[in-house]
Parts: C-alpha cells; structure tokens; sequence
C-alpha cells in the first residue's frame, strides 16, 4: 500500500469530523450533534432553493415572540432543524430564534448538548432568492439537563422550563462549536470546534460537504464596511463620525466600499474571506441593535475569534457578554481586528 494522497481523494465533513473524534478534539456525542446540523442545513438548502417553485415564498401569517412576522420558510426550516437534532439523541436542550422559549428534548439520552440556532436567518432575502443562512451554537450543560421529567406535574415543568434557561444562557466563551450555513450560489457550512475556522462546500452531485476552505483566517484589516446606513440619522454622533471618515477617500483617494447584503451570514462570510467590518449598531429606535446575542452575535464571534479577528458590541467583547434572557440583543460590530478596534475608538 502506499501512502500517496490519490488525486480522487476528497476530504468530506463526515471524515473530518471523524478526524476531529479520533485526535480528541470533539467526542463522538458532539460527532453526531455536528452530522445532524449538517442534514439540516442540506434539507434547507433544497427548500429554499425551491422555494419558489413549491410556494414556500411568502409569509406564515404569524409573528414570533418578538413581534416579527415569520416567513413560510422559517417556520419550516425551524422545524426541519428541531427534528434533526431531536432524531440525533445527543441534544437535551434546543432554542432557536423562531421558538417562545428554549424546550428539553424528550428523546435525548447520552450527550445532553445545549443546541442555540437562527434556522433561517435574512429570511426577508428569500423572494428576491438572495443569501440566507443557518447559524447554531453548542454548548455543554452548565447543570444536568431535566429532560425527562414528568408532564402532570405543574412544578416538575416549571422546574424544567427553568433548568433549560439557566443552561442555555450562557457566555460565548463557553461555546464549543459554532458555525453557519449560506444558502447562496454556493452552499457553504462554515464551522469550527476549537480549533480554527474550516469551510465545507455542498457538491450537489455528490450531496456531500467537501472541505473547500481549510483554516480561514481573517485579514487583519480591509477596506469594506457592511453597515444599513438607513439608520444613520438614528445613530449616535460617535459612529456617525467614525461612518463619515471611512467614507473620506484620504490621500489615497481611495474611500471604503460599502457592501450590505442585509443577510448576517452573507454579510459575515464576505468579511471573514475578505476583510473589513459588519456592524449592527443600537440606535434611537432599537436600542440593543437588533441581532440576537445567542443565535446570531455570539456564535459569529467565536468564529470570528476563532479566525483572527474580533466581534465586539462596541466596548466589550461579545464573547465575556452573559446573556439574561433567551432572546436578548446586543449590537455587533465584527470582522478583521484592526477594524474592530479602529470602530472602538471611535464609540469609546
Ligand atoms: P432575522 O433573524 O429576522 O432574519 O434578522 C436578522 C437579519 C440579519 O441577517 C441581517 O444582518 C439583519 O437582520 C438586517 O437587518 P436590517 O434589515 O435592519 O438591515
Ligand atoms: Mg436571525
């Protein structure tokens, strides 16, 4: 036999995470948990490419519990993420964006992973077929997960209602994998366990992830900022001034770009492979900003960390932020380092 890489040899997310289980990094729990957020992420890429082909454009007719109106995909793709990680029995806990409050998993035994997701975030970009993304986060259970415990009893629920907030409220620094899903041109599921960031690309022909971006690092500065600057007139003068100097083309005559897709994933996929900065900042209206802290805000910036690069609410580190409720918002400002810092000048 000889050790010589074949030229047919493609390396695919399941046998890198089983190179992952099998030097230490993740135990075979967390293998599983990661191969069922895969599936997931494959049967919503397939409805939202088909979205408009199999009326799934459109909204539900519902809003969630804060106050958005829930697209016909989102409330599918919820589902379709909840019953992945419910059939992997490795999973005690899931909250997701679309859902009131975080649930116990009935079926889960060994294992017992915290699963935090946005099943389908800028699903606003979905009729005009633009980018949209999933975004997860895991956790290990801060205390023994109640998943088990009986329906009749009023305070055995209010017990486990409890136990399920106390153990997904937790920092971003106790994350131990987090990761998103584009559904764009391309399908591409980014992810990292701790050890870097790695990119794997959906071949449709073969229906597989194949690693495509092996350890990403984010460039320490770029020339692109991703902000919606139809909030300007709302925004506090701090950022109105570190917004007009971006724009001041300098004596390099040459300004920022400003890019915005109004996609999280999207807008944060661009900034990890090119460098620059994606911000949601609070303004006069919103004032927390408007992006999730435990779906959205801490597992893009353990990626980003995880990178090279920084995720701020503008003075701290998301990642030390302890959230207080489930659907709390912070503002993000997140991408290359010297960008971020340059940002927490200015707001200082
Ligand atoms: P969503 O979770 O309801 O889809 O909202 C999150 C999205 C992000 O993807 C995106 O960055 C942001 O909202 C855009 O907001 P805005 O339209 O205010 O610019
Ligand atoms: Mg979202």
């Amino acid at each position: 036999t000889s050790s010589k890489k074949s030229q047919y040899e493609i390396q695919t997310l399941t046998g890198w995470l089983l190179k992952q289980e099998q030097s230490g990094v993740i135990d075979a729990e967390l293998t599983i948990v990661l191969s069922s957020i895969s599936l997931a992420c494959k049967q919503i890429a397939s409805l939202v490419q088909r979205a408009g082909i199999s009326n799934l454009t459109g909204v539900q007719g519902a809003t969630n519990v804060q106050g958005e109106d829930q697209k016909k995909l989102d409330v599918v793709s919820n589902e379709v993420f909840s019953s992945c990680l419910r059939s992997s029995g490795r999973t005690g806990i899931i909250a997701s964006e679309e859902e009131d409050i975080p649930v116990a998993v009935e079926e889960s035994y060994s294992g017992n992973y915290v699963v935090v997701f946005d099943p389908l975030d800028g699903s606003s970009n979905i009729d005009a077929a633009v980018s949209t993304g999933s975004i997860f986060g895991i956790y290990r259970p801060t205390e023994e997960c109640l998943a088990n415990l009986d329906d009749d009893e009023n305070g055995a629920l209010n017990q486990q209602a409890q136990n399920c907030i106390v153990n997904v409220c937790q920092p971003g620094s106790n994350l131990l994998s987090a990761g998103y899903c584009m559904y764009s041109s391309s399908v591409i599921m980014v992810l990292s366990v701790g050890n870097g960031v790695y990119g794997f690309t959906l071949d449709p022909l073969y229906g597989e992830f194949v690693l495509t971006h092996n350890g990403i690092k984010i460039p320490s500065k770029g020339k692109i900022y991703a902000f919606n600057e139809g909030n300007y007139q709302l925004w506090d003068d701090k950022l109105k001034k570190y917004i007009d100097d971006l724009k001041d083309p300098g004596p390099t005559g040459k300004p920022y770009s400003a890019r915005y897709i109004g996609s999280l994933v999207g807008d944060f996929h661009r900034t990890m492979l090119y460098g620059g900065i994606y911000g949601y900042p609070r303004d006069k209206k919103s004032k927390n900003g408007k992006l999730r802290l435990l779906y959205e805000c801490a597992p893009m910036s353990f990626l980003a960390e995880q990178a090279g690069g920084k995720g701020s609410d503008g003075h701290r580190r998301v990642l030390d932020i302890h959230p207080e409720e489930v659907h709390q918002r912070v503002p993000l400002f997140i991408g290359s380092t010297e960008e971020v810092e340059k940002l927490e000048k200015y707001l200082a």
